[in-house]
């Protein structure tokens, strides 16, 4: 097999392939896997899924593609033959970061999950130009620049199809453009992506500000504009109708060519709307269906059966609501259904609080999913029992038979066999290849909890890949970290509710400690990637402070002994395939109640990580499968939290004033040394923040995050062989998190689609 790659390469190189160069063979791979990956492509006879999603954070896919086509090793062979290196070659690959982090991520792991499991399912989107921004440090700070992905080579195929859409009463074309999405030993899907042919990158000005009002020039330039004015939320609502409207006509026009009259839709087509971004396929379709001469009853009948919808957060300033001015302007078509599915709510029942258009115009996406999808579900356990508590109890009154739960999962061919290959075969080697694809499997590892060869040898194998970061962060930021120090990690998007700060002010009270004499039990790298939104300032600030902290350590010999804070720049899915692998104690210390699920938990639980967390979102569920006693839970429950919010009795101030340790904390970030190293501005508001809001409940739980982390520190420089036996089991564990176990519920439940 690796000759015959050797020579198919050559041959697409037109050259030998010791001669080529990198670019040239990552050209002829690509190629290749396009070649490979058309040959699984199945004709669809049944019911099809369409998951519509703003959001896909598919990350890198030359090395994703080969395993799953069967191809990596033949190719690494082919190539170290001709003297050439794959990883090498990787690295000349653009990541499509064509999401913001757990939402886009799993809808690509879906599209994995799907296309492995032989379901027929595409992925409807937008080709944006431009991904999620680039993150740089300067001065402490984050500076953005765009990401121009499609740079050079690309995964995208354009297609001859055009589907017209009108915004604004003025038609547009939308082409599509096809990636193939292969399965593991698998078929292969579709992600169906829209784009405008007159796209213009040069109406980008500084850093990635750009000309809002010109849509034709700029309506897929950007993932996610920032939509802090009024102008770009428009453009939001130009881009979910453009990927709406022309994916909701190729899916009529795919069922009609399999023999659906329309009447039948349900029978040929299921859409999962991923969060609100999608909503308007709902009066789309009916709009559609009603020029295809369906009246309206049966239309909102039809559209009901077929649709389905995931809600993804709790948090208000998440779910999205129009005013109805917004929709006017862009898309005026849509209006008077919208107006038609309200009137209909307000025949149903007299709660207002349920109403698609609020007494003050608004428009409501998410009512208008619960009342016309015959689904609705979370993505935790924890998740959507607060959605039927309290969130959404009005509608779980109206409809507890559409309510259920679809615990989130990732793929175990990107977070394992990709990401972590020395323990994908380590565990293939002790219970075989059968948990690729039936991730239960995993279980089997529990046998091995009291072998001190396998514990020493996954003792090894976290030290290598601790090494490799090492490794890649002196390359990438040219920063020195010690492999034998712990690792501990808080990868994922800032916000307040995440608490990183809650994080910062343990790393500040560990600085205290170390100061005064208290050295730790073990020497501490605290890792962190996080992407902060431009307009939100706070997050801004809580990333300086780090920044700030970890000069002012790394400047102080006696205490950089002890501890290190690495800040990763541009955190993206290639980043977290590195820093996951290589990490002992994952932090997943939200707010009870406000996680809706979290997947980087499960990741680092998947490779070996024991996890640091709150009861909140699936650390639930993990706690439950791997035991107390192998995971290090803290703070507040999600039922006190809510409470507190309820009675609205929590003071910042008061815990402030009232703890000197807290106080010691907070004083410390406009202390000399910090304002020396940092900026007072941006440290004074974090504090005033910290000791005048705390929305997110900080405080109250910083004590109990001391304490706990503090006995991991312990327990890992004591007991390293406890420490890995529990890792083990974290591992044995993990199963339940894949998401072909996640997607088998979708299908079962939701979709039911015929292989
Ligand atoms: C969006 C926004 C937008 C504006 C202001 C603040 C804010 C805060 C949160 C969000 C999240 C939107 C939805 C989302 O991405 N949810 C994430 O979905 C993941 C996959 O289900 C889940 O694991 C994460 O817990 C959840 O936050």
């Amino acid at each position: 097999m690796a000759e015959e790659i050797y020579r198919e390469l050559t041959k697409l190189c037109g050259k030998d392939l010791e001669q080529a160069e990198n670019e040239e063979i990552y050209a002829a791979l690509l190629n290749l896997v396009q070649t490979q990956s058309r040959k699984q492509e199945v004709p669809v006879t049944g019911r099809k899924l369409y998951y519509i999603s703003a959001e896909f954070l598919i990350g890198k896919l030359l090395s994703n593609n080969l395993i799953n086509l069967g191809l990596y090793d033949d190719v690494k062979a082919a190539l170290s033959k001709a003297g050439k290196n794959l990883s090498d070659i990787e690295e000349l690959e653009n990541e499509p970061s064509l999401g913001n982090g757990g939402l886009g991520r799993l809808a690509a792991c879906f599209l994995d999950s799907l296309a492995t499991m032989n379901l027929p399912g595409d992925g409807i989107g937008l080709r944006y130009h431009c991904g999620l921004f680039h993150q740089n440090f300067s001065d402490g700070l984050q500076s953005t620049t765009p990401d121009y992905w499609l740079n050079g080579v690309d995964w995208t195929e354009r297609t001859e199809k055009v589907y017209p859409v009108t915004l604004a009463g003025k038609e547009y074309k939308a082409r599509l453009y096809k990636l193939a999405v292969t399965g593991y030993e698998g078929r292969t899907n579709s992600l169906n992506l829209f784009d405008l042919d007159t796209i213009d990158e040069s109406v980008i000005q500084e850093g990635i500000h750009f000309d809002k009002t010109k849509i034709e020039q700029n309506l897929t330039l950007f993932l996610y504009p920032d939509d802090s004015d009024e102008e770009g939320r428009l453009l939001r609502i130009y881009q979910q109708y453009l990927m709406v409207s022309a994916g909701a006509q190729m899916i009529l026009e795919e069922c009609a060519a399999r023999g659906c009259d329309f009447h039948n839709l349900a029978d040929y087509a299921a859409i999962q709307i991923n969060d609100t971004h999608p909503s308007m396929v709902i009066p789309e379709l009916i709009r559609l269906l009603g020029e295809n001469g369906i009246e309206f009853e049966e239309a909102v009948q039809i559209v009901t059966d077929t649709c389905a919808y995931t809600n993804h957060t709790i948090l208000a300033e998440a779910l999205e609501t129009w005013p109805r001015h917004y929709l006017d302007e862009v898309v005026p078509q849509l209006m008077p259904i919208i107006e038609k599915l309200d009137a209909l709510v307000r025949e149903k029942t007299p709660d207002a609080v349920t109403y698609i258009i609020d007494s003050e115009n608004r428009v409501h996406m998410a009512h208008m999913d619960i009342h016309f999808s015959h689904s609705t579900n979370g993505v935790a356990a924890l998740h959507t029992q607060i959605l039927k508590d309290t969130e959404l109890a009005n509608f779980y009154r109206l409809y507890p038979e559409k309510f259920n739960n679809k615990t989130n999962g990732i793929t175990f061919r990107r977070w394992l066999l990709k990401c972590n290959q020395e323990l994908a075969a380590e565990i293939e080697h002790l219970i075989g290849p059968g948990f690729k694809k039936n991730a239960d499997e995993l279980e089997k590892l529990m046998q091995y909890t009291e072998d001190d060869a396998v514990l020493n040898k996954l003792y090894m194998i976290k030290k290598d890949n601790k090494k490799a970061l090492a490794d890649w962060l002196w390359r990438k930021q040219g920063v020195k970290t010690n492999p034998d120090a712990m690792f501990l990690i808080q990868s994922k998007r800032l916000h307040e509710y995440k608490r990183q700060q809650l994080n910062l002010l343990f790393l500040i009270h560990q600085y205290y400690e170390i100061r005064a004499g208290h050295t730790p039990a073990t020497p501490i790298v605290s890792i962190f990637g996080a992407k902060a939104a431009p307009a939100y300032v706070i997050a801004q600030d809580i990333i300086h402070a780090l920044l700030t902290l970890s000069k002012v350590i790394a400047e102080d010999p006696e205490v950089s002994k002890w501890m290190q804070i690495v800040f990763v720049e541009n955190y993206n899915v290639t980043a977290a395939e590195k820093m996951i692998p290589a990490c002992d104690l994952s932090e997943q210390i939200s707010l009870a109640s406000k996680e809706a699920s979290g997947t980087g938990n499960m990741k680092f639980m998947l490779n070996g990580a024991l996890t640091l967390g709150t009861m909140d979102g699936a650390n639930v569920e993990i706690a439950e499968r791997v035991g107390t006693g192998n995971i290090y839970i803290f703070g507040q429950t999600s039922n006190q939290v809510i409470r507190r919010y309820a009675d609205g009795d929590y003071c910042a101030r008061e815990w402030y004033e009232g703890d000197p340790n807290i106080r010691r904390a907070i004083d410390f970030l406009t202390s000399e040394q910090m304002l020396a190293a940092g900026h007072e501005e941006n440290l004074a508001r974090l504090k005033n923040e910290l000791t005048g809001k705390d929305w997110f409940q900080t405080l109250p739980d910083f004590n109990a995050y001391i304490v706990r982390k503090t006995q991991a520190m312990q327990d890992y420089a004591t007991n390293p062989r406890a420490w890995t036996r529990s890792a083990l089991i974290n591992i044995a564990q993990a199963g339940f998190f894949s998401s072909d176990r996640t997607i088998a519920e979708y299908n079962n439940d939701i979709w039911h689609l015929d292989k």
